[in-house]
């Protein structure tokens, strides 16, 4: 168990100083952050507490196209197409037994993303920003070789300071990970693990968990946060018999809807900010004005007036969304990243963190012939539901409902019932592993973020976490920054115990923990099974998890692409029972 906090930063024991050795580890030798060590100003910031209201650099924009200077709900939401199987080949484990099997390229694309904008170049997975949705069953393997087709050269600006992507390393370099999916180690996207173009890498799926919305993306090391902002994600929907029998709405009554946010330049193309320094362009966090959801602006959808499923993705690589309806109208959730809550919640409002998805029932039943508006933090508008009148006679159902292309739209049959899945909570009393992890931000001199870590750790050095298979453990993500950071495990489902507060300066003093009051239980809509969790700053986040499906070498990270790529990542090993 590592313990390590602000008392101890300045000694020699800091395992920070360490890797800023240049002897030592030359992959990091050359960065801004040992510029900072050599001078001095390193450990001097590490040991500061930090303050509210740090002014990062005034990044250089091109000068950015206003989204609300759009004409909104001109287009119509674009549904995904799912992706097909192009063969069997036999299982990796079970050569007697065929997979489907699936060749996905990564490839550029040009796609419009509004009416009245030109098309935006974009890096997409198939010929489409999401890429294609996956259909699984749960139980049942498949087969994906990810097949990276793009140019040799990169679009976004690259960070040649950050470790991974240093000037002699490849430009463009890929590797998948799905997130949520209980995958064997070598088909888990492991961030080292990526290829350029002309490779390909192909993926063993199990599919061995419960119904879920998983989703993939991009993971390469200290490039990740260009490849998704470029475009490589998508959806996956893992089905079972459980959610088979819940008779939920289905067919073209369920919608994944992938959010995410982006800048554009006056010519239509994402225009990624930088710190304005050319030699270290990151930038702590990227925030977009332009709100993208299935990758087009504002756009609209029609609806009949019933129940809709509608999968939620928060894909962006650091917005959180705060979800409502325009009208007011409540909806349920029922299900959180790792699938089905226990029973649905009531909800007015919905937070997502990025990576975090959300399985929700919408009832349009009762504004049939009204416009509704998604809207974010109440002030923006995301996406329009356009609900068709009860009254609506089938050709105007019919001219209407294009995008459905259905003639007799099908009475609505489907439930919502009272209790889902069951979720049984795992017992405190059966961690046999607690660790106490911080989150912390580390500053230069005017409290500018330089990097981000967990532990106080680099992604380069030793692991430090190492659960043994089918182990169950508490970790205490302690959070000593101003931020709220989504943490997600790969491999694992876990459940969030409870949240408290704690006196972050004498932490950074003593390295104790001071509480300020009792422990806060995680919300209704987050009492499920869970990947990704919100440690929000200031607050000991504790979550409980069962290390079940491999042994072999997985990551931890916050899912702030811009927090992932500098360092707030590590690797951890699952390892064999003694
Ligand atoms: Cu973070």
């Amino acid at each position: 168990m590592a313990k390590l906090f602000g008392g101890e930063l300045a000694t020699d024991h800091c395992p920070l100083a360490t890797a800023f050795n240049e002897g030592e580890n030359p992959q990091v030798s050359l960065t801004r952050r040992a510029f900072l060590h050599r001078g001095g100003i390193l450990t001097a910031a590490l040991a500061l507490p930090q303050t509210a209201n740090h002014q990062p650099p005034a990044p250089k924009f091109r000068t950015s196209l206003q989204a609300s200077s759009l004409a909104q709900f001109v287009d119509p939401l674009p549904i995904p197409s799912i992706a097909q199987p192009i063969d069997h080949r036999p299982s990796p484990t079970d050569p007697s037994l065929k997979l489907p099997y699936y060749r996905i390229a990564m490839r550029p694309i040009e796609s419009q993303v509004h009416r009245d904008m030109k098309p935006t170049r974009l890096w997409a997975y198939g010929s489409s920003s999401p890429g294609p949705t996956f259909e699984a069953r749960s139980g049942q393997g498949i087969l994906v070789e990810w097949a990276n087709e793009l140019p040799t050269q990169h679009f976004l600006p690259i960070d040649h300071s950050i470790h991974g992507a240093e000037a002699d390393k490849p430009e463009v370099r890929t590797v998948v990970h799905l997130h949520g999916a209980k995958a064997p180690p070598d088909s888990d996207g492991y961030p080292d693990n990526w290829y350029v173009p002309g490779k390909s890498a192909l993926y063993h799926y199990p599919n061995h968990q419960d119904a879920a919305m998983l989703w993939y993306h991009d993971h390469a090391l200290g490039i990740n946060r260009l490849n998704v902002f470029a475009g490589l994600l998508g959806t996956y929907l893992l089905r079972d018999d459980v959610e088979d029998s819940l008779n939920l709405p289905s067919g073209k009554y369920e919608i994944p809807l992938a959010l995410c946010d982006r800048i554009f330049d006056l010519e239509s193309q994402l225009n990624y900010p930088v710190s304005g320094n050319p030699k270290s362009p990151w930038t702590p966090e990227v925030f977009g004005d332009a709100f993208l959801v299935n990758g087009k602006l504002f756009p609209y959808l029609e609806v009949e007036p019933r129940p809709y499923r509608f999968r939620v993705l928060n894909g962006a690589n650091g917005r959180f969304f705060h979800l409502s309806l325009s009208n007011g109208q409540s909806f349920h959730q029922i299900g959180t990243d790792q699938g089905l809550l226990s029973a649905p919640v009531e909800l007015k409002r919905l937070s997502l963190a990025p990576g975090e998805r959300a399985d929700l029932i919408v009832d349009f039943s009762s504004s049939a012939g009204e416009p509704i508006i998604l809207k974010n933090d109440i002030s923006f508008n995301v996406m329009q539901f356009r609900v068709a009148r009860n009254d609506q006679n089938k050709s105007d159902q019919n001219k209407v409902d294009s995008q459905h292309n259905e003639k007799n739209p099908a009475r609505d049959t489907s439930a919502l019932p009272s209790s889902l899945r069951p979720v049984p909570k795992i017992p405190e009393s059966a961690a046999t592993q607690t660790r106490m992890l911080t989150l912390v931000e580390v500053d230069d001199m005017v409290q500018r973020p330089v990097t981000m870590l967990l532990n106080n750790v680099h992604w380069n050095m030793p692991v430090t976490e190492n659960p043994v298979l089918d182990s169950i453990e508490i970790w205490n993500l302690i959070n000593l920054t101003d931020d709220s950071h989504p943490i997600h495990l790969h491999l694992v489902r876990f459940q969030i115990l409870d949240r408290r507060s704690f006196d972050v300066s004498a932490y950074w003093t003593t390295g104790k923990l001071k509480f300020f009051g009792p422990p806060i239980p995680p919300d209704p809509s987050e009492a499920g099974w869970k990947d990704t969790v919100r440690a929000d700053p200031a607050m000991v986040t504790r979550i409980i998890i069962r290390f079940e499906g491999y042994t072999g070498r997985y990551v931890w990270h916050c899912h702030i692409l811009e927090h992932e790529d500098n360092e707030m990542m590590r690797p951890y090993d699952v390892i064999a029972k003694p």
